[in-house]
């Protein structure tokens, strides 16, 4: 059998997975992103689809202005007597919550919050129907794993949080994931933290509190000491099992473009798991992650093609505005104020209404953006829009945070209509030269994505665009900015003054370099 990594491409990051019947679903973080908590569905673990958001009001997903990278960290989503949980952080509100809903199609609860303090709060429900919280903890030995008894139906401790395991020595031990197999409980964490260094690692108990035993091959997946141009960074894993018994593990790595560079995000991969004759797992056979997995599978067939790549499964999308509703995958920038959007006032067309918020700041612009999942992509706009003056502008961006953005836009220059690219990195601001257009013809706005860079151009409908400028994708990297656990988003704005009339948005894959010359 054979697939292709990342199998979901794009930023999303800290993957949770769980199973019921034949149905696999999984939760990856969102960040300062609204909705919150982006929801896929697979029945082979190849092919997702994502099926909604498990935080879609503001009562569930109080944002405020929160800082980039800031919201929703790590989720897990268990499956436990019919009801689904979805516990996580928001960095951004009272701490560690958690919903849950009997429809995995439909609405979730509003938070339970929890006491229990740190990040990556995960679920574990055993056998005796003891339900433990577990998280980061600071203990006395510094950071580890904390754990407690939980109440279900009130979301109280019925344990004072408490350490269990200070993982293998690595720094930043996280992501916790219990599991209980033949007896024994396996905790399995991230250590060493997200970047390149980042590692699996594992333990085991015959009591859920410990002591826990290191697996003596530990970590049990990491590419820390791998050539830059493989995957890197993987780790933050969960593992399901399939109906048939075997054992699967997903995570999140990320492609390089240059030298230590991303600037697509953390993705989510996958990888077989099997157990060693001591009962430890092993993680893709102790081997590599490669965006090209041939793997033995024990007993099942995927049962489509799986010639293509998943990411090209993940490709291309038309949106034409024409159901009244926007598709699964875009986001806004934190809460948006919806009184600055409509898909009715005009037929198959999105009104963006600018609001008092620029994308340079950390209010809610009006914005809806979809995360770049391909290093080589045409992405196109079709946009009607009357700038009134120079601050009224509305246009294409590719985003990554409010201080790193490239802008493709419609404004006013010297009293005629012009596009113009508005490059934003760090403290740096660069215009290009207008290029004037009509006033009254719908414009194509284009950008052409490679690895190194971005190339922006423009025109009338059914004329021949103008390149208006370029951008490299290094100043958008997360290694260019404080911090950043997200990763480029194509965007649809307006600000300043005015209402901007979308008529399509197109994202097409182009090649990409073979996976094979990758290396
Ligand atoms: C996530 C944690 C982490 O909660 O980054 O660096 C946080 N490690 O596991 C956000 O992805």
């Amino acid at each position: 059998m054979e697939y292709y990594n990342p199998i979901i491409p794009g930023f999303y990051p800290d993957p949770s997975i769980c199973r019921v019947g034949n149905d696999y679903y999984l939760v990856t973080s969102s960040f300062e992103l609204f909705p919150g908590v982006p929801l896929f569905h697979s029945d082979d673990l190849i092919h997702w689809e994502q099926i909604g958001c498990v935080l879609n009001r503001e009562s569930q997903l109080p944002l405020g202005r929160c800082q980039p990278s800031q919201g929703i960290w790590a989720p897990t989503i268990r499956y436990h007597k019919g009801r689904f949980y979805m516990v996580t952080t928001n960095m951004s509100g009272k701490g560690n919550f958690y919903v849950w809903t009997d429809d995995i199609r439909g609405e979730w609860s509003d938070p339970i919050w929890v006491s229990q303090k740190g990040i990556d709060p995960s679920l574990f429900f055993d056998d005796d129907g003891t339900v433990y919280l577990l998280s980061t903890f600071d203990g006395p030995k510094g950071q580890g794993i904390g754990q407690s008894i939980l109440d279900l139906e009130t979301g109280k401790l019925l344990t004072e949080p408490k350490p269990v395991w200070y993982g293998s020595g690595g720094k930043y031990p996280e992501g916790p994931h219990l599991y209980k197999w033949d007896g024994l409980y396996y905790l399995m964490i991230a250590e060493g933290g997200t970047e390149y260094g980042h590692m699996e690692t594992i333990a085991r108990s015959r009591s859920p509190w410990g002591p826990y035993e290191s697996c003596p091959r530990n970590p049990i997946l990491t590419h820390r000491d791998t050539a830059l141009d493989q995957f890197q960074a993987v780790g933050h894993a969960d593992l399901v099992d399939t109906p048939d018994g075997e054992l699967w593990a997903v995570f999140h790595g990320i492609r390089t473009t240059q030298y230590m560079l991303h600037h697509i995000g953390r993705e989510t991969m996958l990888a077989p798991v099997y157990r060693d004759k001591d009962g430890w797992p092993v993680i893709s056979g102790g081997n590599p992650i490669t965006p090209h997995m041939r793997v033995t599978s024990i007993k099942r067939e995927v049962p489509r093609e799986t010639g293509k790549a998943s990411s090209e499964s993940a490709g291309a999308f038309q949106e034409h505005f024409d159901d009244g509703r926007l598709s699964y995958c875009w986001s806004y920038l934190r809460n948006p104020d919806t009184a600055n959007y409509t898909l009715s006032t005009r037929p198959s067309f999105l009104g963006l209404t600018a609001g008092c918020d620029f994308l340079d700041g950390c209010g809610s612009p009006t914005f809806i953006g979809r995360r770049q999942q391909h290093f080589f992509v045409n992405v196109q706009a079709v946009v009607e829009f009357s700038p009134e003056n120079e601050n009224s502008q509305a246009g294409i961006t590719v985003f990554h945070t409010n201080e790193h953005h490239y802008d493709l836009l419609v404004t006013r220059k010297n009293g005629e209509k012009a596009v113009l690219l508005r490059k934003r990195v760090g403290d740096m601001i660069t215009e290009s030269q207008p290029v004037y257009v009509p006033e009254k013809t719908p414009l194509a706005l284009s950008v052409q994505a490679s690895k190194l860079e971005y190339i922006f151009s423009a025109g009338a409908v059914g004329e021949s665009p103008k390149v208006v400028g370029k951008g490299r994708t290094q100043l958008l990297s997360t290694e260019c900015m404080v911090s950043t656990f997200t990763g480029c988003l194509f965007g649809l704005f307006a600000q300043g003054a005015g209402t901007a009339w979308f008529d399509s948005f197109t994202y097409l894959p182009a090649c990409e370099e073979p996976a094979e010359e990758k290396r």
